[in-house]
């Protein structure tokens, strides 16, 4: 399988050999805030600005990443630290994920047609498939997208699409973590229906259409893919900045060219890595390094102007390479998953289930 040092593990040293930074990586089983700030180091390193071309610039550049960090953790702390949402619960552990196969889980999103069915799927290095489990985190099977590949799938997302009526799956093959793609591919196949009860193998889910997206400014790297129920529009959302930048390309998109996503929005923060809009399409959750943020959507408003509203900070788990999060199949809760062997699955359901804000009209 391929591994990218950027796709995979934590960054615990780092240190000029020649003329390039290289980056020696080691796995390790804690989960703890220490450790996400060196994964957003390792995130921070990720950017092409610190392919370095000289020991001395080596030094100086690790001091800035220092430096740079620091307000970095404080917004992420202080965003931890905010209002948080007092909607949800504290999170509680759904399952594990013992599967093999799921080896580094970086999309999820909760089917809408099938409830009690959630699809993952894998980082860079797989082939062009995603899976189904249930809630508990127990396999239910494989689904290969006919006549697709993957390059570096980050997120999916499910909801309608030419049929208004039926849900497809979108794959965003969206990863570029060197921004040197001249594009990147959203992958839309008519979601097949699943019991939640019942494991059913692998089947393998045709036709796929591919749509191809580029950037204003040139590539980027993206982790970030939704799909807005009301309209079918299509967002995506660039990772490597400080305030994450929302792109946008209206329905119908194209399955026979370029179409130049147009951004309509940003992020009050940065490094986004996954997102989900509720059933209902009011509300938008997006997950950063270590934190996550939910928006609301007035009757009506495009979904983009949520973006420039109040935003909630969400409670999260600590995860390891955490880079998954999805409403459940109601709206009224939300999963998130780590990219690990056997990752836990999490889930954060209403505080009060008495009250809890369902996605039925108001
Ligand atoms: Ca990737
Ligand atoms: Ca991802």
């Amino acid at each position: 399988m391929q591994q990218s040092p950027s796709d995979k593990g934590t960054v615990s040293h780092c240190f000029p050999a020649g003329n390039r930074l290289r980056y020696h990586v080691e796995e390790t089983e804690q989960e703890t805030r220490p450790q996400e700030g060196m994964n957003m180091a390792q995130e921070i390193l990720d950017r092409p600005s610190y392919t370095l071309d000289s020991p001395e610039r080596t030094i100086r550049n690790l001091v800035s990443l220092v430096v740079a960090a620091v307000p970095l953790l404080s917004l992420a702390s202080s965003c931890a630290r905010g209002a948080q949402s007092d909607e949800f619960g504290p999170g509680r552990l759904a399952g594990v994920v013992q599967n093999d196969q799921i080896r580094e889980a970086s999309g999820i999103v909760a089917s809408r047609q099938n409830p009690g069915v959630l699809w993952v799927h894998n980082d860079s290095g797989d082939s062009a498939r995603v899976f189904a489990i249930n809630e508990k985190g127990e396999f239910l099977g494989t689904c290969v997208l006919g006549g697709v590949t993957a390059r570096d799938w980050e997120d999916i997302a499910v909801g309608p699409g030419p049929d208004p009526n039926r849900q497809y799956l979108y794959v965003g093959d969206i990863g570029d973590n060197l921004a040197r793609y001249p594009d990147v591919t959203v992958y839309r196949v008519l979601e097949p229906k699943i019991d939640p009860a019942t494991p059913f193998g692998v089947m393998t889910i045709e036709p796929a259409d591919a749509i191809w997206f580029t950037y204003p400014g040139g590539p980027r790297d993206a982790e970030t893919l939704f799909v807005d129920p009301l309209t079918r529009d299509l967002y995506i959302l660039s990772k490597r900045e400080f305030f994450s930048k929302v792109y946008q390309a209206p329905y119908p998109q194209s399955t026979t060219g370029r179409t130049e996503l147009k951004q309509v929005a940003s992020l009050p923060w940065g490094f986004a890595v996954a997102g989900d809009v509720s059933p209902d399409g009011r509300r938008v959750i997006v997950r950063g390094v270590f934190n996550a943020s939910m928006w609301d959507r007035t009757p009506g408003q495009p979904l983009w102007k949520a973006f420039a509203g109040r935003h909630t900070p969400l409670p999260l788990i600590p995860e390891k390479q955490g880079e998954g999060i999805c409403f459940d199949a109601k709206g009224t809760g939300y999963f998130t998953i780590g990219e690990r062997e056997h990752p836990p699955l999490h889930f954060f359901g209403p505080a009060d289930p008495n009250a809890a804000r369902s996605s039925a009209p108001r």
